[in-house]
């Protein structure tokens, strides 16, 4: 720890942005001869060189037994050997992006699939099983004998700061899809409920990842257990560090369409090679038994769940000249109708008729093909949504003890991250405005805090720039003319289409710099990683929420009581959420908000409960996109790297002071280590005095008005020093009890 900060070379004076190349970091390199150096192939990979000579711009360099000619500037620095596969990108000489690659590849490669970034880790997902985890593992983070970055230790440091802050923590886990986010997040539990058990909660929040999976996740392109819905998990403590319960929010956001669920067999993918479903659905009942969901509760879970699938399978028939359909009463309808327990006749009414009111009367229109599709698609994804509410609100019931709120819960984060394709649409204008909110969160906290913090405090400490990303936000939130309320409009308007939709955004945004009109139906968003062009294509209708009253009311009149408490909480939800831009369904029978708002009100509250948290990230890394082990795409792992802005931390982490702790507490906690007796004087005179006693060099701290500010590894050096001390106290305590017995 101590190596690390000495080969760090503070400079405060950094500016992180700006410049060409981001994390170009040449500051005292010129093309020596003998140095290693960096060169780019025509693949863009970086391949690793030693320098010959250099004449003008042109150097000569041997790699591989090769003998190259480049250009001199296009040579990036490359760290001495002795700097392979270090443990925290902090301990680089030379922090630039071929220098990260490196270390993260020769790292994967020998299966240390953790490095820090700073305070951040960075875990790259091996695709194969590693022997990194268990109890001898958990045992190792738990008394401090190994220091390899893990998310055990990250859960370990989290329990510890909830402890000795009392203060709530987060571990926010974010990366694409299929990088490791869920499973990151069962390693953290796993920890957690080792280090807290003893109550026998800890075996319950377990047991929900299975359940929460079967009915949440789903086979993609990208991953064969992909997450459909974000989740926050938050493990309550009691006083002495015990888990006491657990609360589970979910974000699932009916962003999907119908044929994410509708047919099983469009997507072809029922089967996956080494995965045994019988065997995961006798794990899934189980679970469900440990969570007390009673054996007639998963009876009609199922009955719940083949209805949907029943639901898709129904057809429809033309019956008069105006191209007015009706469902088909077959064998489909009816079983639909049994297993929810309403009238064949109810159902086909409310698949193929719609009520609306006008003025006074109610009038009953008949619906065309599409328009009986959609409404069969919606009521089919909303029962599956409330099945799946429903059954989270089971676990929660479950899980639930005690009061909250008490400074001592660990909550962890699992969300989807920024996500850029050839296409994109509304679900990932969406995704990646919770990630704008999130990398803000990330921002304030390991960037702004923390400069706000040493120049309040006082401290020596030229101000860093660092890439904020409000201009996003504000092009997302602004009212009226922001992305989200224009969108709101025009989903409310009959006439608005697409094209109108996108003409609307050139027309009042123009102005935004992260705004660009695009030809046609597109535009274009500049996210803070990396622009990305949205087709409007489908916006307004998947912005509506196109449940509509009947369906509803349908579900209100079955005599199965899955679907009646469906109704109900549909209808809380729509009674609740009546603020803001509204669209009205039925005529005027009941307002709805447009999934945006839904959306963004969520995304609030979570920003929310996140921000009274300690947070801790982890940022989860796909190494290519076949799901395979032993390879490593540098392409894939740069791009993802820049998404986050883990070098802008570790750039930052490793000029600052990053570890800080009060007069009065550092006083407290170390002031005993002292010989003499501290009590009555005054906490800066005895911090002052503590780290002199422990030669903590001056370049390593700052005194500030109020707060001491450390360098990496200094704290942890006291720590140590600390706990052996109170240990041997502890021992000779009880060796003294002993003979009093
Ligand atoms: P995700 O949560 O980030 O994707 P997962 O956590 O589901 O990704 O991981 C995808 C797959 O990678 C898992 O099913 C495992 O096979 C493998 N994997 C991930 N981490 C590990 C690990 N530490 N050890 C072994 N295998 C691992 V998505 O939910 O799609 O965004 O929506
Ligand atoms: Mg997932």
């Amino acid at each position: 720890d101590a190596n690390q900060d000495v080969v760090a070379s503070p400079s405060p004076s950094v500016s992180v942005f700006g410049s060409e190349r981001r994390w170009a970091d040449t500051t005292s390199y010129n093309t020596k001869k003998k140095l290693q150096a960096w060169f780019q192939l025509a693949n863009g990979d970086w391949e690793l060189g030693k320098i010959i000579s250099t004449s003008g711009n042109e150097s000569v360099i041997t790699s591989e037994g090769k003998v190259l000619t480049v250009k001199s500037e296009s040579l990036v620095p490359a760290n001495p050997d002795i700097l392979d596969g270090v443990e925290d990108l902090m301990q680089l000489s030379y922090l630039n992006e071929p220098s990260v690659l490196y270390d993260l590849q020769y790292r994967y490669n020998q299966d240390m699939i953790y490095t820090k970034a700073g305070p951040v880790l960075v875990a790259i997902n091996p695709f194969k099983k590693v022997p990194l985890y268990g109890n001898d593992f958990i045992e190792a983070y738990r008394n401090k004998s190994t220091e390899n970055p893990h998310v055990y230790a990250i859960a370990d440091t989290a329990i510890r700061e909830m402890i000795r802050d009392e203060v709530n923590q987060s571990i926010i886990i974010s990366g694409e899809s299929g990088a490791g986010k869920t499973e990151t997040a069962k390693i953290a539990m796993q920890y957690l409920a080792a280090l807290g058990g003893g109550s026998g909660i800890e075996y319950e929040i377990l047991k929900t990842n299975p359940i929460l999976e079967a009915f949440g996740n789903a086979k993609t392109l990208r991953n064969d257990n992909s997450s459909r819905f974000g989740k926050l998990i938050e493990i309550n403590f009691s006083e002495t560090g015990k888990i006491s319960g657990a609360r589970i929010q979910t974000y699932k956001l009916h962003l999907k369409s119908g044929n994410d669920y509708r047919y099983l067999k469009q997507s072809d993918c029922c089967s996956i090679d080494g995965v045994d479903d019988a065997l995961n659905f006798h794990i899934v009942t189980k679970a469900l038994d440990i969570v007390h969901v009673s054996r007639e509760d998963q009876e009609s879970v199922f009955a719940i769940l083949a209805a949907v699938l029943w639901l898709g399978n129904v057809s429809f028939t033309v019956i008069d000249n105006e191209n007015h359909v009706e469902p088909l009463a077959d064998e489909c309808l009816v079983t639909v109708a049994e297993l929810i327990g309403c009238k064949v006749e109810e159902l086909k009414l409310a698949l193929s008729t719609r009520k609306m009111r006008v003025g006074h009367d109610t009038i009953i229109q008949k619906l065309t093909l599409s328009q009986t599709t959609d409404t069969r698609d919606a009521l089919a994804k909303s029962i599956y949504a409330c099945l799946f509410e429903w059954l989270v609100e089971q676990i929660n019931k479950s899980l639930a003890v005690g009061k909250r709120r008490t400074g001592r819960s660990i909550s962890i984060l699992d969300i989807y991250g920024f996500e850029s394709f050839e296409r994109n649409s509304f679900e990932e204008f969406c995704i990646n405005y919770a990630n704008e909110r999130l990398q803000q969160h990330f921002n304030r906290h390991l960037f702004k805090l923390e400069q706000e913090e040493y120049i309040q405090d006082g401290i020596d400490w030229t101000k860093v720039d660092f890439e904020d990303n409000k201009d996003c936000l504000n092009l997302y939130e602004k009212k009226p003319l922001g992305l989200l309320s224009l969108l709101d409009e025009e989903s409310t308007f009959p006439n608005g289409t697409d094209l109108t939709f996108a003409n609307k955004l050139k027309q009042h945004l123009q102005s935004n710099s992260c705004f660009r009109g695009d030809r046609g139906k597109a535009f274009t968003v500049s996210h803070y990683a990396g622009e990305v062009t949205y087709d409007t294509t489908a916006f307004l209708e998947k912005n509506r929420d196109l449940l509509h009253m009947d369906s509803i009311r349908l579900l209100s009149s079955c005599s199965c009581h899955l679907p009646q408490i469906f109704a109900s909480n549909m209808l809380a939800q729509s009674e609740k959420h009546v603020v803001g831009p509204l669209h009205k369904s039925g005529g005027g029978d009941s307002q709805k908000l447009s999934v945006a708002t839904k959306f963004k009100g969520q995304l609030f509250q979570l920003m929310k409960r996140l921000e009274s948290t300690t947070p801790h990230f982890v940022r989860c890394i796909k190494p290519n996109n076949n799901q395979s082990p032993r390879s490593y795409n540098q392409g894939l792992v740069l791009q993802q790297l820049r998404c986050c802005g883990v070098l802008e931390v570790v750039r930052i982490s490793r000029s600052g002071f990053p570890t800080r702790m009060t007069h009065q507490k550092f006083a407290r906690r170390y002031g005993f280590l002292l010989l003499e007796n501290t009590i009555s004087q005054d906490p800066l005179g005895v911090s002052v005095a503590i780290l002199h006693r422990f030669g903590i060099l001056p370049e390593m701290y700052q005194v500030g008005y109020t707060k001491l500010f450390f360098r990496t590894g200094q704290i942890g050096m006291l720590e140590d020093t600390r706990n052996r001390t109170l240990h041997g106290v502890l021992r000779v305590q009880s060796c003294f009890r002993g003979h009093q017995a």
